[in-house]
């Protein structure tokens, strides 16, 4: 690793470590005052699985993980960081299979990725980020702004398309989306675009035909190539805690979702979720929003986030 590379990864790391802190420092507090006593027993276990469970990690994944503790051999009393390292490691090995970045197939033309979400999780803001990096990539990137619903929407895809040096293909406020996306893919095969990217406007996950027009926006992109979209992103908002599973069940019924994106994760007290998300799924998540800015987007690394979840360096657990 070059010396400037170590350096954005150590910054990254703390600022990881720092937004998750608000989960770490509850589950930390939690797991030193049930393991106190230095005993793992029956009732240590129930508390730490009711602890789990409050910090969105879901319940199955809770009982796992308090079961893998209960078969785990400690050499001497148990302390609280060794629980903590037993927890982060079997967290890691859950996580592990679904770190997945995106890449761009050279097969399409261009590859097609589609992001989804409810409104406000940061499609938008996802999408400037990522362009960024597929054109420092060297790629020929273009946004669509395919949220036709707010004038806004539109003018600030552009303005993201500005800072990520793309091309950004917009139509009229109130314009039919599957139009625009229908000519925005003619247009990217034509110039030899190799990445189009879909911004969709926000849509509550229970409110039938808003979901139904993804379904259709997606349709009309097989008609030009059937394997079109190639990605369905969806975006959520991690401070939702477990709203976010609701979300991933309707969106994956009214569209096939194929990976995900969690933003917010800077600030947000419920970074556990993304544990109950990966166990319930298992679906890859291919990135983590870690601020506003056009550099907060970062790859999902399992040993990282488990460590930072659990305030351990990766080192101290053996990751590396
Ligand atoms: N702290 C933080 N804020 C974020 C992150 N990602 C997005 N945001 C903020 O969340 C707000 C909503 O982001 P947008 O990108 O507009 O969200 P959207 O999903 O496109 O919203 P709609 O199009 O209205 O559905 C903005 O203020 C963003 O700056 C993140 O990773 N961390
Ligand atoms: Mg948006």
């Amino acid at each position: 690793m070059s010396d400037s590379a170590s350096i954005n990864h150590g910054s990254w790391l703390v600022r990881l470590k720092s937004g998750l802190r608000k989960s770490s420092t509850s589950l930390g507090d939690g797991i030193a005052g049930i393991f106190s006593r230095g005993q793992l027993d029956k009732e240590a276990l129930e508390q730490l699985e009711d602890l789990l469970i409050a910090a969105d990690l879901g319940p199955a994944m809770a009982a796992d993980l308090s079961a893998s503790l209960a078969h785990a051999r400690f050499d001497r009393d148990i302390t609280s960081k060794a629980v903590r390292r037993v927890l982060a490691k079997q967290i890691a090995n859950t996580l592990r299979p679904l770190s997945t970045p995106i890449t761009l197939s050279p097969s399409y033309q261009p590859h097609v990725i589609l992001f989804v979400g409810v409104n406000g999780t940061g499609k938008t803001t996802t999408i400037g980020k990522f362009a960024k990096q597929l054109v420092m990539g060297g790629n020929k990137i273009c946004i669509v702004a395919a949220d036709t619903f707010r004038a806004a929407a539109i003018e600030q895809l552009q303005q993201w398309g500005d800072r990520a040096q793309c091309e950004v293909i917009a139509g009229d406020a109130g314009a039919d989306p599957s139009g625009l996306v229908y000519d925005a893919m003619k247009r990217a095969h034509n110039k030899g675009f190799n990445g189009l990217l879909i911004d969709t406007a926000g849509r509550l996950h229970n409110v039938p035909n808003l979901m139904a027009e993804l379904g259709k926006l997606a349709r009309v992109l097989s008609k030009i190539d059937a394997d079109a979209p190639h990605d369905v992103v969806l975006v959520l908002d991690a401070t939702t805690g477990q709203n976010t599973l609701s979300q991933v069940e309707a969106f994956l019924s009214a569209v096939g979702v194929t990976g995900l994106v969690v933003t917010k994760l800077d600030g947000s007290a419920r970074g556990g979720v993304v544990v109950a998300l990966a166990e319930r799924f298992g679906l890859p998540i291919h990135a983590i929003g870690v601020g506003e800015g056009i550099n907060d987007l970062r790859s999902f690394e399992a040993n990282e986030f488990a460590c930072g979840l659990m305030n351990l360096d990766e080192e101290g657990i053996g990751l590396r």
